[in-house]
C-alpha cells in the first residue's frame, strides 16, 4: 500500500490519537525548567563572580544536570539493538471458528500495532547486519487490551528449557574477562555451549544459514516459535503457531556484505525501514496460522511442546488469516522504541499458552526485567505500553506512578464501592485460561519426547539448495575458525558429524580438525521446500540500483532507463567522482547523490555503469569505480552496462560472455528491451549461477 491510499482513522480508540496527547512540540516555546519557571539564560551557571565558583544555589543547573546524569537507562539484557514502527493489522474473514478473539473477527476494524525489529547478542551501538537471530515483536492494541506476540525471524530456538536460557546467553555475549567479541558468535564460549548442548543443532543450522543475515527487516519472516491456543467461544481448543510472512519474499544479504556493511552503515536495517516508511513503500507482511487438533497432538514425529521442532509446511499447512501494514515511524526512538515493554504473556481471550516449558519461563522472566529495565512496576502507564481500552484494579503506587487514583477503596473485595473493580465472566469478556487437564509427579526432568537432536537439523539440511549449504558450511567454517580452542572445535565438527558427513567434513577441513569421530546416526529422506528461500517471492518493489556515472554519461540511455527503474519500483542514486552536478552528452544536468568514496556498492541491490566514453574513461582512471563494479559482481548483484560502460566491467575482470546477470546495453535505440532485461535482472536478486 502507498502512502496516499492511507487510511488515517483506525477507530476511535486509535492509538495514534493516545500518543498525540504525550507528544510536545518545543518550537516556538519559551525555555522553561521542569516546574514551569522561564529561564532567562542557558549559557552560563550561576557563580560568586566571573571568574569565582558555581554556586549550589543554580537550582536550574542541577534539574539540567541531573536529569542529563540519568538520561541513559540499562539496555535490554537481549535484544539492546532494535528499532520499531507503528502500523495496523486487519483480519482476512472471521475467524471465530478457532478463535474468540476480537481483533481476529471483522475484516474491517483495523488493530494499531507497534512492531520492534531486533538483534540479539549486541549492545545497543552494535551494527545491524552482524550474523544473529531477529526479533519481530509486535503489539497489538486491541479494544480487549494488548496482545504481543514476541517472536523470532527463526522458528525454532537453541534450547527446550527456559532454565537453561542465562547458561545461552552467557555463552555468546561478549567472553567476561575481555568483553570480546561483540556482537558475534564466532568465539569459544558459545561453540563450547552449542556442542555441549546438543538440543540446539537444529537452531544452529537456521543461524548459520542465510537466515541471519537478512536484506531487511521488511524482508525476512516471523514466527511466534512456541506452540500456543487459539481457543473458540465453545470452548474447543486448538494446538497454533504463528508465521508472519513478508509480502516482498525473504531475501538475505551475503557474509561478506553483511560484514562490510556493519562498518560502511551500522544502521543499515535501521535505515531501510525508517526511509521505506517515509517513501510511503509499507512494509507489509501476512499472518498465518498451523493448527493442531488437540485430539491429533500425539500424532507426529515430533513434540508438539518442543520448541526446537517446526511442523513442516508441507505437513500442516499456513492458513493466511490477515496482513499487517506498517505506515508510520516513530516520533521518539527512546520513548517509544526504548521504552516498549512486550510480553508474551500479554494475551487476549481465545488465545492461550501450551505447556512448552520454554514458553513457560518466558510468561516470568518479561515482566521481572522491565522492573529494572523502566524502573519500577509502573511501565505500563508509560504512552507506547497503555491499551488503548480502559484498565482498572487495585494496584497503586510504586516509582513514576502517572495514574491519580480516586477514593479511598484498592482491594477486592469491599463493600464501600460496590466490590468496583470487579471481575467479568468469561460471557462478559473476562479472561478464563483454557482448562487443561493436568496431572504428573512433581519433576526436574525433560521428556523422551524431546530428546531427538538432530531429525530436523538434517531435514533443513536436507530442504537447502547447493547454494545455500555451500553459504551454511562457509558460516561454519567461519565461526568455528575464530574459535581458539582446539577441542571446542573437534566437538562442534563431531556434532555436525551427525548432521551430514559431507557438511562435518568440509567444516574440518577448513578448521584442521579430523573428520567426525562418529558416523550419521539417523537417516532423514524428508525435505521441506518452504525452507528454502530460493523458493521465494521475488519482488522489484524497493530494490535500489546505484547508477555509476561522470560528466559525458549517455543522458537518453540514463533518464530513460531511470523512468523504467521508478515505474518498477526500484529506486535509483547516481554515484559519481564529487558531489554536484554533472553533465550528459546532450549537456542535461543530473545531481550527484554520494560519491565513490561515502557510498559502497553494498548499499545497493544491483549497478549499473552508465554508457558514454568520457564518463567511462574519467571513472575508470578511479580505482573506487573499478572496485564498485567488481565487489557488486562478486555479491552476485545484476550489473547493467550502457554500451561504453562495458569498458569499465572489463577492466574489473567481469567477462561478457556466459555472466549471468549482467547485461550490456548493446543498442541504444532498444533501452526499454535492454532495461527491461536489467530489471528481470534486479528482480533475481542474486546471480548464484556466477558460483559455477
Ligand atoms: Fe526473549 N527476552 N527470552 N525470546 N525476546 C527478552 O525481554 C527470554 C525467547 C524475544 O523488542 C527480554 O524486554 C527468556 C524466544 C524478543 O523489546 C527478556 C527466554 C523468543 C525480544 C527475555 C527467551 C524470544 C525478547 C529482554 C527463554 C522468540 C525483544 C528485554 C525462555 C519466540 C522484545 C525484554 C523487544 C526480549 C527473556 C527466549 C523473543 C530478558 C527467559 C524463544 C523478540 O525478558
Amino acid at each position: 500500500m502507498k502512502k496516499d491510499e492511507k487510511n488515517q482513522s483506525v477507530n476511535e480508540n486509535s492509538k495514534d490519537q493516545q500518543l498525540e496527547q504525550f507528544r510536545s512540540g518545543h518550537d516556538g516555546e519559551a525555555l522553561t525548567t521542569n516546574q514551569g519557571l522561564r529561564v532567562s539564560e542557558d549559557e552560563h551557571s550561576l557563580k560568586a563572580g566571573v571568574r569565582g565558583p558555581t554556586l549550589m544555589e543554580d537550582f536550574h543547573f542541577r534539574e539540567k544536570m541531573t536529569h542529563f546524569d540519568h538520561e541513559r537507562i540499562p539496555e535490554r539484557v537481549v535484544h539492546a539493538r532494535g528499532y520499531a514502527a507503528h502500523g495496523h493489522f486487519q483480519v482476512y474473514e472471521p475467524m471465530a471458528e478457532y478463535t474468540k478473539a476480537k481483533f481476529l473477527q471483522d475484516p474491517s476494524v483495523k488493530t494499531p500495532v507497534f512492531v520492534r525489529f531486533s538483534t540479539v547478542a549486541g549492545s545497543r551501538g552494535s551494527g545491524d547486519t552482524v550474523r544473529d537471530v531477529r526479533g519481530f515483536a509486535t503489539k497489538f492494541y486491541t479494544e480487549e487490551g494488548n496482545y504481543d506476540l514476541v517472536g523470532n525471524n527463526i522458528p525454532v530456538f537453541f534450547i527446550q528449557d527456559a532454565i537453561k536460557f542465562p547458561d545461552l546467553v552467557h555463552s555468546f555475549k561478549p567472553e567476561p574477562h575481555n568483553e570480546i567479541p561483540q556482537a558475534s558468535t564466532a568465539h569459544d564460549t558459545f561453540w563450547d555451549f552449542i556442542a555441549n548442548n546438543t538440543e540446539s543443532a537444529h537452531m544452529v543450522m537456521w543461524a548459520m544459514s542465510d537466515r541471519a543475515i537478512p536484506r531487511s527487516y521488511r524482508m525476512m519472516e516471523g514466527f511466534g516459535v512456541h506452540t500456543f491456543r487459539f481457543v473458540n467461544e465453545q470452548g474447543k481448543a486448538r494446538f497454533v503457531k504463528f508465521h508472519w510472512k513478508p509480502v516482498l519474499g525473504v531475501h538475505s544479504l551475503v557474509w561478506d556484505e553483511a560484514q562490510k556493511l556493519a562498518g560502511k552503515d551500522p544502521d543499515f536495517h535501521r535505515k531501510d525501514l525508517y526511509e521505506a516508511i517515509e517513501m510511503g513503500d509499507y512494509p507489509e507482511y501476512e499472518l498465518g496460522v498451523q493448527m493442531i487438533d488437540e485430539d491429533d497432538e500425539f500424532k507426529f514425529d515430533f513434540d508438539v511442546l518442543d520448541p526446537t521442532k517446526i511442523w513442516p509446511e508441507e505437513m500442516i499447512p499456513v492458513k493466511i488469516i490477515g496482513k499487517m501494514t506498517l505506515d508510520q515511524n516513530v516520533t521518539n526512538v527512546f520513548a517509544e522504541t526504548e521504552q516498549v515493554a512486550f510480553h508474551p504473556g500479554h494475551v487476549v481471550p481465545g488465545i492461550d499458552f501450551s505447556n512448552d516449558p520454554l514458553l513457560q519461563g518466558r510468561l516470568f522472566s518479561y515482566t521481572d526485567t522491565q522492573l529494572t529495565r523502566l524502573g519500577g512496576p509502573n511501565f505500563h502507564e508509560l504512552p507506547i505500553n497503555r491499551p488503548v481500552c480502559p484498565f482498572h484494579n487495585n494496584q497503586r503506587d510504586g516509582m513514576h506512578r502517572m495514574t491519580i487514583d480516586r477514593g479511598q477503596v484498592s482491594y477486592h473485595k469491599n463493600s464501600l464501592q460496590s466490590n468496583y473493580p470487579k471481575p467479568a465472566p468469561a460471557s462478559e469478556g473476562g479472561y478464563e485460561h483454557y482448562q487443561e487437564k493436568m496431572e504428573g509427579k512433581k519433576v526436574r526432568e525433560r521428556s523422551d519426547s524431546f530428546k531427538d537432536h538432530y531429525s530436523q537439523a538434517i531435514l533443513f539440511w536436507n530442504s537447502m539448495t547447493e547454494v545455500e549449504k555451500q553459504h551454511i558450511i562457509d558460516a561454519f567454517s567461519f565461526e568455528i575458525g575464530k574459535v581458539k580452542s582446539k577441542d571446542v572445535q573437534q566437538q562442534v565438527v563431531d556434532m555436525l558429524g551427525n548432521i551430514d558427513t559431507f557438511l562435518a567434513a568440509q567444516v574440518a577441513v577448513s578448521v584442521g580438525a579430523k573428520k567426525p569421530a562418529n558416523s550419521k546416526t539417523m537417516e532423514v529422506t524428508l525435505t521441506s521446500p518452504a525452507l528454502s528461500q530460493l523458493n521465494t517471492v521475488k519482488l522489484p518493489n524497493t530494490r535500489k540500483v546505484a547508477i555509476l556515472a561522470d560528466n559525458g554519461f549517455n543522458t537518453a540511455e540514463v533518464t530513460d532507463l531511470m523512468e523504467l527503474l521508478k515505474k518498477s519500483g526500484i529506486t535509483a542514486e547516481i554515484i559519481s567522482k564529487n558531489l554536484g552536478m554533472i553533465q550528459g552528452d546532450d549537456g542535461k544536468e543530473l545531481e550527484v547523490n554520494h560519491t565513490l568514496l561515502t557510498s559502497s556498492s553494498v548499499l545497493y541491490d544491483a549497478l549499473f555503469v552508465a554508457g558514454g566514453q568520457q564518463s567511462v574513461d574519467s571513472l575508470k582512471q578511479k580505482k573506487e569505480a573499478v572496485y564498485f563494479v567488481d565487489e557488486a559482481f562478486s555479491h552476485f548483484k545484476a550489473v547493467g552496462a550502457g554500451k561504453e560502460g562495458s569498458a569499465l566491467l572489463a577492466a574489473a575482470g567481469i567477462s561478457l560472455e556466459g555472466s549471468p546477470g549482467v547485461v550490456v546495453f548493446e543498442n541504444s535505440n532498444e533501452v526499454t528491451a535492454e532495461s527491461q532485461k536489467f530489471i528481470d535482472a534486479i528482480i533475481e536478486h542474486r546471480h548464484w549461477n556466477r558460483m559455477m
